[in-house]
């Protein structure tokens, strides 16, 4: 007798036939109000009205020196560069992205447990944390691409089978985020609406969803509809600096035609009360190295 996968109820459809909005159904901070943790009170309130946290300073220069060497090995090692989670520079065929760095570098391993990170994670979630996908941006310059608007929760939703908001990434700077080298932008207050995109999601989506996404793309009139009542946010800092973001604020970046990479390591923490299921929207899930199946809480 098969059993049929377990997958709790679709309260976020999306890769409908249609485009829908559905009003947030999740916190955005998990824990009671005077939980103790990395974050004061205000910043917790912030982070719950916007959907982002930006940190002038995560970890020191010294630190960033080192993570930033991690980076550059990781990224110049033949091996990574055949590696199924490496993904390259579309033009370039530069690597873009490694994936699952927690487990590919002990030193990545060692930042995703450090109390600053893990820590605040398990203060906005409320719960142990696990690793759903950690990843180092290279972007580098001379023309690196960005990712158009999206929400990552609508992907992690759809392909990852996680079936509530109650995940959170942070984007640490390895290399200066200028204006002008493709920082990351945020729509504040985006989080509280979800957005079902239309379009079924194709076979092994990501294969190149991690280079353009097109299933999962928001229509042109919402962004316009979500931008008008939101604004835009740019996200500059020195190296050392982060940002937490809610999985489901709309966001995006540009390409980067400077000579100034903006290199950061991206890990996002989901909620051991919130594991993966079966995708709620595409025929397949995506490989380990992208949607963690192991759960194990991060000590
Ligand atoms: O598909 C994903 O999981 C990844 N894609 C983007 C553009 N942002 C989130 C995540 O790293
Ligand atoms: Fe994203």
């Amino acid at each position: 007798m098969t059993t049929t996968p377990v997958r709790t109820a679709d309260v976020y459809p999306t890769r409908g036939p249609e485009e829908v909005l559905i009003g947030r159904k999740d916190p955005v901070v998990w824990s009671d109000p005077g939980t103790p943790g990395p974050l004061w009170g205000h910043e917790l309130e912030s982070f719950e009205q916007q959907g982002f946290l930006p940190v002038e300073q995560l970890i020191t220069p010294e630190e960033v020196d080192v993570y930033r060497g991690e980076l550059d090995r990781l990224v110049s090692d033949p091996a990574m560069r055949g590696d199924e989670r490496s993904s390259v520079e579309p033009a370039s065929r530069e690597v873009r992205s490694v994936f699952e760095v927690h487990r590919v570098s002990e030193v990545f391993a060692r930042l995703a447990a450090d109390p600053r990170v893990v820590g605040t994670a398990r203060q906005i979630l409320g719960s142990d944390v696990y690793v759903h996908q950690s990843r180092i941006n290279v972007k580098p310059g001379f023309g690196a691409r960005g990712f158009y608007w999206h929400s990552d929760f609508e992907t992690w939703h759809a392909e990852d089978g996680l079936p509530r908001m109650r995940t959170v990434s942070v984007s640490i700077a390895l290399t200066p985020n200028h204006p002008t080298n493709g920082g990351l932008m945020i729509m504040p207050g985006s989080h509280r609406i979800f957005l079902g995109c239309a379009g079924a999601t194709p076979e092994d989506n990501y294969k190149r969803s991690l280079q353009m996404q097109d299933a999962g793309t928001p229509s042109n009139e919402a962004l316009s509809k979500f931008a008008d009542a939101c604004g835009i946010r740019l996200f500059t800092g020195r190296a050392g600096s982060a940002t937490w973001f809610d999985c489901n604020a709309m966001h995006g970046s540009g390409d980067n035609i400077t000579p100034y990479p903006r290199s950061n390591v991206f890990f996002v923490f989901n909620s051991v009360d919130n594991v993966a299921e079966e995708p709620f929207a595409a025929p397949l899930r995506r490989p380990e190295f992208i949607a963690a199946r192991d759960f194990t809480p991060v000590r």
